[in-house]
């Protein structure tokens, strides 16, 4: 296969790109001022940008149907004779997860998450893995079946990558399907700071598993304390937050889709809990999981698919209902920003004389009473412009066509439109449901 030159550094290209797009990316543009600037050589498809780290692969010369990685990109690859050479920099980067918040990350070639790395079953390929670090690390190739010395497991099959060097992983791919990569070195840190990626290895025979749209992507959790930037790296289970590649809604892309495309969504589970991931709008069937494809006699309906700890499920449906669905975790505080584990419950508390009250006991304190009538307050306070810490994430955010979407974390919208067309990516902006068909107030 030619080497696709013009798809290399594709993020630089997109950063560039981005500042360049009009309509569909207007939204984004107050996402470009943090996003740390990478040298790039090249423009390609701007128009079909999501986000500022999105890059459309594009099909030609491909004999697969590339991905579509959610707020990222693929990495570009050199043919060496026969082998698909790709090179990979661990390095600490800097991450937006929402407008108006950054993060300080670890990750790969400039994003966290890693790239994804696309390949062919039958390909032989070169990963070559520099580590721009602090501290060593390794690459492990989840789900991959490989020679054991290619496994990437720091001390068990390889000496740890040390700060500086560089290693060379190598292995003809046997299998096709969904797998993912991440250190397998002082991991609790490095996964905690965003270290990982995907690896989608398409099947031999293009006809198989054959989908009209393909996304990806990981989950992940990350404990950034109010007012910081780095996340807390000894946190075992009480994460904030709750991140679909490294981003939060409002941040993360819509799927956009036509409808009447079969749409396949894979989704990788590199956090320390499981998350029950549900659609509106559908059913689907799981049909891969990191161990392989699920015969068809073995797949049932589902509208949630539990994903568990260090594993991955694709799921695929057929895009019949058009709208905007909601897709998110259903572990409902997997949905807010970032909020304090010890609040009170003052749900159904009178309030009413307890300011004065506590003025009177403390002068210079100022009690704001909330929380009775429950959480949805904290939108209008938002709203109002209350002031917030520096780097600031709301608990529940997001503006819908009919006011507050009171969301945070890992929520996107699946956005099915019969006037979409085949391989267009952007977005069309809110669905306009027909006439008679939106729940109203009752006149009775
Ligand atoms: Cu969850």
């Amino acid at each position: 296969m030619p080497t696709d030159r013009r798809d290399f550094l594709g993020l630089g290209a997109v950063l560039l790109a981005s500042s360049a797009i009009t309509g569909n990316a207007k939204e984004e543009e107050s996402c470009h001022q943090n996003t740390s600037k990478r040298q790039l050589t090249l423009v390609k498809n701007p128009t079909k940008v999501l986000s500022p780290a999105t890059l459309i692969t594009s099909k030609e010369g491909k004999n697969y149907n590339p991905v579509v990685t959610l707020n990222g990109w693929s990495l570009p690859y050199e043919m060496k004779e026969d082998i698909k050479e790709f090179r990979l920099i661990a390095e600490p980067v800097i991450r937006e997860f929402a407008p108006g918040m950054v993060v300080n990350c670890w990750g790969y070639n400039g994003t966290s998450p890693g790239p994804t790395i696309e390949a062919v079953e039958g390909d032989r390929i070169r990963l070559i893995v520099t580590n721009n670090l602090p501290e060593h690390t390794t690459i492990h190739w989840h789900g991959v079946i490989l020679p054991n010395g290619m496994d990437g497991v720091g001390g068990l099959t390889q000496p740890q990558i040390k700060p500086g060097e560089t290693y060379v992983y190598e292995f003809t791919l046997r299998q096709s399907g969904t797998f993912m990569y991440h250190p397998h070195a002082d991991e609790m840190v490095q996964m905690a700071m965003g270290m990982m990626g995907m690896l989608i290895v398409h099947p031999k025979n293009s006809k198989l598993h054959r989908v009209d749209r393909d996304f990806c992507f990981l989950l992940q959790s990350y404990d950034v304390a109010p007012g910081t930037y780095t996340p807390n790296t000894s946190t075992m289970t009480e994460f904030n937050l709750w991140a679909f590649n490294s981003r939060v809604f409002p941040g993360i892309d819509p799927m956009v889709v036509r409808k009447g495309d079969r749409v396949r969504i894979r989704v990788g589970n590199l956090t320390m809990t499981n998350h029950p991931i549900h659609m509106h709008g559908h059913t689907f069937e799981v049909t891969c999981t990191d161990g392989g494809w699920v015969p068809k006699s073995a797949r049932w309906p589902e509208v949630t698919a539990d994903i568990p700890v260090g594993a991955v499920r694709a799921f695929e449906f057929i895009a019949t209902e058009e709208g905007d669905w909601s897709f998110h975790c259903h572990k409902s505080h997997h949905t807010m920003g970032p909020m304090g584990h010890t609040i009170p419950n003052m749900l159904g508390v009178k309030q009413d004389d307890l300011s004065e009250k506590i003025s009177d006991l403390m002068p210079d304190y100022m009690y704001m009473p909330m929380g009775s009538s429950g959480m949805a307050e904290m939108q209008d306070m938002a709203e109002m412009g209350m002031v917030l810490p520096e780097n600031p994430l709301a608990m529940m955010t997001g503006n819908g066509p009919f006011g507050p979407i009171e969301m945070g974390g890992m929520f996107t919208v699946v956005k099915v439109r019969k006037d979409q067309q085949p391989g267009d990516y952007s977005d069309p902006g809110w669905y306009k449901h027909p006439e008679g068909t939106i729940a109203k107030k009752s006149t009775v």
